[in-house]
């Protein structure tokens, strides 16, 4: 077996992938060579189209589900459940080329190499697109996969609403308008195994000059928005003690969470205060609504349930209201799958680093699935939900070539 595994990875063409990533990035590419791809938009819904093409010309099934995540299944020499890989392809607003991206292009690298090797696997090879992982146009984050682990949870993400209004239900029925010919999944037993090769997006691996991460789990994450309200009034007529200013509020509130968060999370921490929206958004007038986000994040689950109770009592005191949009614990992947990583970065002799992921993944949801881990590749200055975003060639050509050798021991194992 090790054998195939070391072909598949031999196969592994870096031209073809590196082209491929680039190709990918043109759909949403903005000026300063990032990307903006929002979740199952007109730009998405093309990109979607060519991986559907890519997929059909590389041997695949194409098949979709209820929340649009797309299959694209190997064929195998028997019929059991198969080895799933891949992550997500829609992208941050200021986002890079590499966030998901390269975890479902160098899956479809993977499947390339193992045409061309002519290697058969005892089990299907399965890549998917998961829908909305980054959460940024409909919240929560990672629809799709948790909507695949958990299918009804749909019924409650149809009635997200974007920016504009636009529900996640609209998006989908615009989906399947775009795509009225592919199969439905229909549910089937778990998938064997789950393993997504993601780049950082964090500092670790460069600074330890390692170019594979093991990685053993992800941290938690709490997700809020938060509404303060005012009164309205005139910029210039009002008197500094006559005023109910939303913004002031909203200011000093942000500034205890911070001070509780880090008193509670230490250098863990993680916390970002990054949407904020303004009533009525005018110079000259007192700010009447002001609503921000909360994205925090810790590796330790008591740590996150006292951030939620901390969270709940301070917003009491000023009588202000919140609403839940992302709550998700920490995960700790399955030893047999990661181990089948370790085993990939020895074989190909790539010194790793064993770490737990600051970002959340697809894979977050799918460990409840079935056996689940992660491998990663280093982000050039730790960069990333940045247009700068950017991992070195041969990194991205290494994690391609140890995903392939950790799928091919995963779709030989034995039912
Ligand atoms: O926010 C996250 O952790 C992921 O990159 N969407
Ligand atoms: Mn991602
Ligand atoms: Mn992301």
């Amino acid at each position: 077996m090790s054998s195939d595994a070391l072909k598949a990875a031999s196969y592994i063409d870096a031209s073809r992938l590196l082209e491929s990533i680039e190709t990918l990035a043109c759909f949403g590419a903005r000026d300063d060579g990032g990307v903006d791809r929002p979740a199952l938009s007109p730009i998405d819904i093309d990109a979607r189209r060519f991986l559907v093409n890519r997929a059909v010309e590389l041997g695949c099934t194409v098949r979709t589900d209820a929340c649009a995540n797309l299959f694209f299944r190997r064929p195998s020499v028997e019929d059991l459940p198969p080895v799933m890989t891949g992550s997500h392809v829609d992208t941050q607003p200021t986002g890079g080329k590499l966030d998901g991206c390269y975890g479902v292009l160098a899956a479809f690298e993977c499947v390339a190499a193992l045409n061309d090797a002519g290697i058969r696997t005892r089990r299907p090879l399965e890549v998917v697109a998961w829908t909305n992982e980054e959460g940024t146009r409909f919240q929560p984050g990672a629809m799709g996969s948790s909507a695949f682990v958990d299918p009804a949870l749909i019924e409650r993400y149809g009635q997200a609403k974007d920016s504009d209004g636009i529900s996640l239900d609209s998006a989908l029925a615009a989906h399947r308008e775009a795509f009225p010919s592919l199969e439905t999944r229909v549910a089937e037993t778990a998938a064997h195994a789950f393993i997504e090769l993601h780049i950082e997006q964090g500092p670790l691996l460069e600074l330890a000059n390692v170019p594979l991460g093991v990685v053993k789990g992800i941290q938690g994450v709490r997700w809020y928005a938060v509404r303060c309200r005012g009164v309205a009034a005139h910029a210039g007529t009002t008197p500094m003690h006559a005023r109910h200013d939303a913004m002031t509020l909203a200011v000093c509130i942000r500034a205890e969470i911070a001070a509780f968060a880090y008193q509670l999370g230490g250098n863990d921490t993680r916390i970002t205060f990054g949407r904020w929206s303004v009533l009525p958004n005018s110079i000259n007038t007192i700010a009447s609504e002001v609503t921000f986000t909360i994205d925090f994040r810790h590796p330790n689950p008591s740590v996150l349930h006292s951030f939620d109770t901390q969270l709940a009592n301070c917003l009491a005191r000023h009588a202000v209201t919140s609403e839940a949009l992302f709550i998700h614990p920490p995960v700790d992947f399955a030893p047999a799958v990661i181990q089948r990583v370790a085993d990939a970065c020895d074989a190909l002799d790539a010194p790793s680093l064993s770490i737990t992921s600051g970002a959340f993944h697809d894979a977050m949801y799918l460990a409840k699935h079935c056996p689940s881990a992660m491998l990663f590749v280093p982000s050039r200055g730790g960069i990333s939900h940045n247009p700068l975003e950017a991992t070195d060639d041969d990194h991205l050509v290494l994690g391609a070539r140890a995903l392939a050798h950790c799928l091919v021991h995963l779709c030989n194992e034995a039912p």
